[in-house]
């Protein structure tokens, strides 16, 4: 039987079946090993073996996982259907993203990407709206969707809060968006914060006849996130924003199996990303982590910036492009760029992310030199010179606020 000792999780000659599961991982074996040694460790201790040589008998089922590609530092690993939970997120990642990732015949590995076969998709519930938050939830199904965050990003009391959510809302955004740091404290607390900030959402659109949206933060244990969403359902809120990495994919899981009975789309900021995919040839690839927020059921996910703002970020554009592919039939999900934006950067991002995005400002609104209801006007004003493909520059010849933006932050 295969599986017992490391040679026998290497076979050049497999051809994985539609069922298997695929990871690309790159890696840096040890000192003394190359990368044949280094790849057979990698498959054996994410799926069935262990470091000793052990003497399995046949009535054990065989769930060794085989590395079939080996090259140029990178390799492909198969995993058969049967090694995972279906629905069970935290054991596919103790499988192919846990041990190996500290494991010494590597001094570096970085899984890249993953091949999800449908015997696996269809165990997940995917996004229950995906990017047509835009046009159900919102008036933006042609356009990007506004958003943006209140700055600061904490101490803002419930009144200041959404007073600049209405000022927001009135310069053209279409959504205001909790700061990840805000959930439920003594300055700003949750239940308030949510009926007052609902509340006017309700005024501006008698007043505008536009929809609006209001990013609720709900992160918290899972119990308490779901009661947190109850609250935003029944008060006719839209969306509930979940801070994934930090809270734990098992968390969004029950957060997303509980909206299946609520009206409500997930918004999935992703702080604390950056542990996992910053350093180059290490960790989980945040196309990975985006492939798993999809699979558990996000609507919208953080993406970055392609480069334009102010965090490092790596390969929007092609995370951007697997979040929007057809994956068996589950919904897209809706990239948000975020963190150094204004209204100054919206060409060159649109040029490399295109339209069916959501844009979210909150130093580049709130620091306009007129106030957050001038920021948010000259952020629609770049989204229009975008929309009629008229320069920047030249839309602000009679448009003030942009003209005012591009005078404080440029045109990059
Ligand atoms: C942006 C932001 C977001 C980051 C997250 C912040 O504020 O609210 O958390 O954008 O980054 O606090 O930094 P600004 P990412 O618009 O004022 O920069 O989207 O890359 O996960
Ligand atoms: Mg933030």
């Amino acid at each position: 039987m295969p599986g017992i000792s490391y040679e026998d999780f290497v076979d050049t000659g497999y051809l994985p079946s539609d069922s298997d599961l695929v990871c690309e991982f790159a890696i840096e074996p040890a000192a003394g090993l190359d990368m044949v040694d280094a790849a057979g460790r990698v498959a054996s201790e994410s799926s069935n073996g262990t470091w000793a040589t052990l003497d399995v008998s046949e009535d054990v089922v065989d769930l060794s996982a085989t590395a079939f590609r080996i090259e140029d530092g990178e390799i492909a690993v198969a995993y058969p259907r049967d090694l995972f939970e279906g629905g069970n997120m935290a054991q596919i990642l103790s499988c192919i993203a846990g041990n190996i990732m500290g494991m010494k015949a590597v001094d570096a590995i970085r899984l890249l990407d993953v091949r999800w076969p449908e015997a696996i998709v269809e165990t997940f519930r995917g996004p229950q709206f995906g990017s047509a938050v835009k046009s159900e939830f919102l008036d933006a199904g042609d356009r990007p969707a506004l958003a943006t965050v209140p700055k600061p990003k904490v101490g803002l009391t419930t009144d200041d809060h959404v007073e600049i959510a209405r000022r927001a809302w009135l310069g053209g955004i279409d959504l205001l968006k909790d700061d990840e740091n805000l959930t439920n404290q003594s300055f700003n607390g949750f239940e308030d914060r949510l009926t007052h900030t609902l509340e006017m959402r309700d005024r501006v659109e008698e007043e505008t006849g536009d929809s609006k949206g209001y990013l609720v933060n709900i992160t918290a244990n899972a119990d308490e996130m779901k009661r947190r969403a109850d609250l935003v359902a029944a008060q006719g809120g839209d969306f509930v924003m979940v801070d994934v990495v930090t809270t734990g994919w098992a968390a969004v899981a029950s957060v997303r199996e509980h909206t299946d009975d609520l009206d409500v789309a997930i918004h999935a900021h992703r702080a604390m990303h950056a542990a996992f995919d910053r350093v180059e040839n290490h960790g989980v690839a945040m196309r990975v982590l985006a492939q798993i927020a999809r699979l558990v059921g996000v609507d919208h996910i953080h993406t970055g910036t392609a480069n334009l703002g102010k965090l490092a970020n790596e390969d929007t554009v092609g995370i951007n492009d697997w979040l929007a592919d057809d994956l068996y039939g589950l919904n897209d999900v809706l990239p948000v760029a975020s963190g150094g934006l204004h209204p100054g950067t919206v060409k060159p991002l649109l040029d490399r992310i295109g339209t069916n995005v959501m844009i979210q400002a909150g130093g580049g609104v709130h620091g306009h030199p007129d106030g957050t209801e001038a920021g948010a006007r000259a952020f629609r004003q770049a989204v229009d010179a975008y929309r009629d493909d008229v320069s920047p520059d030249e839309y602000a010849e009679d448009h003030p606020e942009l003209a005012a933006a591009l005078d404080n932050w440029g045109t990059h």
